[in-house]
């Protein structure tokens, strides 16, 4: 009975979701090293196969009491790496990382023995130079939303959340398809890989989890996944709206439609959350697939407490956009509104204005 009651115990104080786990790795647990703390095993928590490296050169070194008072395994940019049972549909991937100089060609945190998924980019880049798999999904770091082709590798510990486009292959940590010169030169404390793609929701409580252990500060989306203008909480609205289905809330629903206004000039696309918030920078996600044209160049971001006296919180003009990547913009702010507006004075010269995303920290 009281393994029965541990069990649930166990289940119960689980921090992250557990549906779809592949792989849960963390430098506090099931470490298998050596007088000299080398490295040869690394359980995973999940119980799904561990990452190893039998080779006594390659082994990373695991490092106590480095980050938060946790332990990191320090990876030497020469050959150390961990392999494990390829994972040919990982869908979400956790990582807390940070490279030793910030600069190196083509290293990649996880890889794979034979996909390039996770092909690595030069110089500072993490993954610009890599496949449509990983750059053209969804990454966060620290929160922040970020596209895959500008995330840079960290030279800070950073919690780099990876939802790729679709599944992608990995069966290594630290090394891409045995190239040498590419093994990953930095400390990696975590790695959790999912099969199934997180939610904004259990994504942000996976980054959570992460922050707490490390203390690592991370930023929120505090705009919820809207299904429609007034649900699942909070009201999206618009100065104006071009079509039936370009309606506000397809600006704060996570995927590639759009807010289109009617118009170019002082238009506004609106949040009210349904209580006040401090929110202290946003992000712009562009539509690339319409004219650039379309695009805000000068506007501000602006908050309310009567949704009638607005205080201006940033400003910003002559904003140029390529492709699809977003931008994010920050200020100083202590005070809480109920409602957020982006005012957009003018565009690029199209007739209307179109945003995908506008996310608000
Ligand atoms: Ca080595
Ligand atoms: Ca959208």
């Amino acid at each position: 009975m009281a393994g029965a009651f541990f069990q649930q115990y166990s289940k119960l104080s689980v921090p992250i979701p557990l549906a779809g786990l592949r792989k849960w790795l963390t430098s506090d647990f099931g470490i298998t090293k050596d007088v000299s703390n080398f490295t040869s095993n690394w359980a995973d928590k999940n119980g799904t196969g561990d990452a190893s490296q039998p080779t006594g050169s390659a082994q990373p070194l695991w490092v106590d009491n480095q980050l938060n008072g946790k332990p990191i395994l320090k990876l030497d940019g020469i050959n150390d790496n961990f392999l494990y049972s390829e994972i040919s549909n990982a869908r979400s991937i956790f990582i807390v990382a940070k490279h030793a100089t910030g600069t190196q060609d083509y290293a990649s945190i996880i890889g794979s023995t034979t996909s390039y998924d996770f092909h690595g980019a030069a110089g500072t880049a993490l993954w610009g130079g890599g496949y449509a798999s990983v750059t053209g999904g969804k990454c966060y770091e620290n929160g922040y939303n970020i596209d895959p082709q500008m995330i840079l590798k960290p030279t800070a510990y950073s919690i780099i959340s990876l939802i790729p486009l679709g599944n992608v292959s990995c069966s290594t940590i630290g090394n891409d398809r045995n190239n040498a010169a590419r093994f990953w030169n930095g400390d990696i404390a975590e790695i959790i890989i999912y099969d199934s793609e997180k939610t904004q929701a259990e994504r942000q409580q996976i980054e959570t989890y992460l922050s707490l252990k490390y203390s690592i500060p991370i930023a929120k989306n505090l705009v919820p996944i809207m299904t429609s203008d007034i649900a699942p909480i909070g009201i999206a609205s618009a100065s104006s709206i071009a079509y039936y289905n370009t309606e506000a809330y397809r600006a704060f629903n996570g995927i590639a439609n759009y807010w289109l206004s009617n118009g170019n000039v002082n238009e506004w696309l609106k949040y009210q959350f349904d209580v006040a918030k401090i929110v202290t920078g946003y992000r712009i996600v562009p539509v690339y697939s319409i004219d650039i044209p379309s695009l805000p160049n000068t506007f501000s971001l602006q908050g309310s407490n009567d949704d009638s006296s607005w205080t201006t919180l940033d400003s910003q003009a002559g904003i140029t956009w390529s492709g699809s990547s977003g931008k994010n913009f920050f200020f100083a702010n202590t005070t809480a509104y109920t409602y957020y507006r982006l005012f957009i004075n003018s565009n690029g010269g199209f007739v209307n204005i179109a945003i995908k995303e506008l996310e608000l920290y």
